[in-house]
């Protein structure tokens, strides 16, 4: 092999660690008490259930948000929710973690639809647009809640564990 063929070779193993890299930074991962973890990626996401909620932001403005429901998500990871969601369950929690190191966390039931009429949504786009670099490609919405300190931007994974 020529110097030339090496540098091109090299190049191109480094744009495909790159590229790699990048898509797995975008993926979405579901883990710890689930029968499935899953790793999704913005497609697999747009492949369930589309849901839509209006919410203000910080700045008090009306925006559309779009995206999946979060129990959506939970349930095709196979956490124990509705029936499933008693006895030692109930002291299960959820933990949200961002890319820049930031988590929410949740009680299990708190996001159950059965247990609350609310919508948290894994929001993918807003106002017909894609979430913007720094913000998404995903971010939780919590319509319902007066301060958006748990809409957690650059979401990254959803982790279920027992409390005790
Ligand atoms: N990843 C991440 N998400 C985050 C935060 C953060 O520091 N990191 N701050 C939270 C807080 S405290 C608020 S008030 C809102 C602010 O949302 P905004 O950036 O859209 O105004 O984002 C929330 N989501
Ligand atoms: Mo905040």
């Amino acid at each position: 092999m020529t110097p030339t063929s090496i540098k091109l070779l090299l190049g191109g193993i480094l744009v495909l660690l790159f590229t790699t890299k990048e898509l797995l930074a975008q993926t979405l991962s579901v883990t710890g008490e689930v029968k499935t973890p899953l790793t999704l990626t913005a497609s697999d996401l747009h492949a369930l259930e589309r849901t839509e909620v209006t919410a203000k932001d910080r700045d008090g403005k009306e925006h559309r948000y779009a995206g999946v429901a979060l129990t959506a998500i939970l349930r095709k990871a196979g956490a124990t929710l509705g029936g499933e969601l008693r006895g030692e369950n109930l002291s299960k929690y959820l933990i949200a973690k961002a890319g820049d190191g930031y988590e929410v966390l949740f009680s299990l039931a708190e996001v159950d639809a059965e247990f609350s009429g609310r919508t948290i949504l894994v929001a993918d786009s807003v106002d017909g647009a894609p979430l913007p670099q720094g913000v998404g490609p995903f971010r939780l919405v919590i319509p319902d809640e007066k301060r958006p300190a748990r809409w957690i931007r650059e979401l990254k994974s959803l982790e279920i564990r027992f409390a005790k």
